[in-house]
């Protein structure tokens, strides 16, 4: 038998599910995270191996543990899903840190981790409660509009929280769990429209998240989201980069001031606690609260002869 093995440590982050893979990464040397991202995508077969169908499905994110460059991190890691390479992610950045205390490789408290985009601190509050502190984010552009073909216009913020985000200020439709098929119909018909009208984040980068809001229901609840994720999954948890992104809107619209805390609920009702400090010319620097839990552990085998040892598609 010719079987290569990966091992990796599953867990979700309220509801969004995070694959550590903790053993089996290709050698990506041991310069800054961002240059091993690029080794990484130079052998995307890995990506597509730990993510796609039959191993993964189309929720999953990877967070590949690398090496850190910078002596002051417990870790690097760089995050995948089913479409490519994500800059930082929230819920999987809460979802590592519960899973490295659950290794014994980090405590309880601060630690740092480098990702591609910078450096984030991670303040783990009990085994399964962590606070993330985000990259810098900001609103780069207010009340832009877009036409989608069928469907009319849609008018709403662009912002980066690690990620790049639309956020649109009217809902198509109710954000309930019924209605997840049709929100991911126009969210994704939405982001091709921001595409195809060269409607992009800095350096022409592609907006490839999509958020809808409407109040919550519930007290103590500022707003509930539906989140389009680039593979055209929808994020269970309130999304920590989605999130990150609104708090840059309403610092910018003076609706939320530094300190101040914005409860933001996702579609399935898992909840994020979120604030912000003042950060340098115009960003907020996003605080993320959340709860994830590790629920497996194990190989994945690479079998020589399996036609489908990089997943199907
Ligand atoms: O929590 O930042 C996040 C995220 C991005 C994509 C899925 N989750």
């Amino acid at each position: 038998m010719n079987t290569d093995r990966i091992a990796f440590i599953d867990s979700h982050t309220e509801g969004e599910p995070t694959r550590v893979i903790t053993a089996g990464v290709p050698d990506l040397g041991s310069g800054p995270v961002r240059d091993q991202l690029q080794k990484l995508k130079s052998q995307d077969w890995f990506r597509r191996c730990v993510i796609l169908e039959p191993r993964g499905w189309d929720a999953l994110v990877g967070a590949v543990l690398c090496p850190p460059h910078d002596p002051g991190c417990a870790a690097g890691v760089i995050f995948i899903n089913n479409a490519g390479y994500l800059g930082m992610c929230g819920h999987g950045m809460i979802g590592l840190a519960v899973t490295l205390y659950h290794l014994g490789r980090i405590g309880l408290g601060q630690s740092r981790i480098e990702t591609p985009v910078g450096i984030v601190e991670v303040n783990l509050l009990d085994s399964n409660k962590v606070a993330i502190e985000n990259v810098p984010s900001f609103r780069l552009a207010k009340s832009v509009i877009v036409d989608v073909e069928g469907l009319g216009q849609f008018k709403g913020d662009v912002a980066w929280g690690g990620n790049w985000f639309f956020l649109a200020e009217s809902v198509p439709m109710r954000i309930e769990l019924q209605n997840v098929g049709r929100l991911t119909d126009v969210a994704g018909r939405l982001r091709r429209a921001l595409w195809e009208q060269g409607i992009t984040g800095t350096d022409g980068a592609e907006i490839d998240h999509i958020e809808f809001f409407e109040p919550s229901s519930k007290s103590g609840v500022d707003s509930r989201n539906y989140v389009y994720c680039p593979g055209g999954a929808y994020d269970r948890s309130p999304c920590g980069t989605g999130t990150s992104a609104k708090l840059a809107c309403l610092a910018a619209d003076s609706k939320l001031l530094p300190g101040e805390t914005w409860v933001q609920e996702s579609i399935i009702g898992s909840r994020f606690e979120a604030s912000y400090q003042t950060g340098s010319d115009g960003s907020i620097l996003p605080r993320i609260v959340g709860h994830a839990y590790v629920c497996s552990e194990g190989f994945l085998h690479r079998h020589a002869d399996d036609p489908f040892v990089n997943g199907i598609g």
